[in-house]
């Protein structure tokens, strides 16, 4: 049975496309027009009471959350290629900068995009400078997060790194723009880019 994904391709569910593609496990898509409200339809909500994508549905599995989703997967469907085993040392880097991308990389551009004043020691993701900081420190001097490997963990994490870059929602920085360069070479991730480019023609909104 394939994996069920809930997808509009103007949602993190694009991302998740990409997961599946690196995967490699069969899927299809079941389009939920955010733009028409539909995530928040009876059904949806019964899978994600957040009425949000992306879902998956594997079997009787339904996981919600872009980084769980990416983390399921792997261990699932590619355990030791995309996922360090749990007695692999590098399991904790793997583990550390997946979930940074959702607890740290959104709320704190989020928090300099909209201006919000916070103080930074009671907000769990910091400053934006040490976040930007902290991303450097990750793939400034390595291919990806795990040095010449790439793993899940560069899809979610790198996944938004691209997206914040491309949204000018983070600074350029030069190794941050080489680092989506080298994800952007990545088979699967083209092939989720044009599944995701076929779903917004189906949906009239290309171009
Ligand atoms: N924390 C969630 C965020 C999910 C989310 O915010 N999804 C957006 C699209 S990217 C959504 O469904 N927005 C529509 C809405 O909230 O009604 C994740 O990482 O998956």
């Amino acid at each position: 049975m394939p994996v069920v994904l809930y997808h509009h391709p103007f949602s993190r569910a694009a991302n998740v496309v990409w997961m599946l593609e690196e995967a490699g496990v069969p899927y299809e898509l079941r389009r939920v027009d955010i733009l028409k409200g539909e995530q928040k339809s009876p059904e949806m909500v019964t899978l994600n009471p957040m009425g949000k994508l992306p879902v998956i549905q594997d079997g009787d599995q339904v996981v919600t959350e872009s980084a769980a989703i990416a983390l399921y997967l792997a261990d699932k469907y590619a355990y030791g290629r995309l996922a360090p085993r749990v007695d692999d040392p590098a399991r904790g880097t793997y583990l550390r900068w997946s979930l940074f991308a959702p607890s740290v990389i959104e709320p704190a551009s989020m928090a300099k995009m909209a201006g919000w004043t916070y103080k930074e020691g009671q907000a769990g993701w910091g400053s934006y400078d040490a976040m930007i900081a902290s991303i450097e420190s990750a793939i400034g001097n390595r291919d990806f997060v795990l040095g010449k490997e790439f793993s899940m963990a560069d899809v979610v994490f790198g996944g938004t790194v691209r997206y914040m870059l491309a949204f000018k929602l983070i600074e350029h920085r030069p190794s941050f723009a080489a680092y989506a360069e080298r994800l952007g070479a990545r088979p699967a991730l083209q092939r989720a880019e044009a599944r995701n480019k076929a779903s917004r023609e189906e949906l009239g909104l290309e171009g």
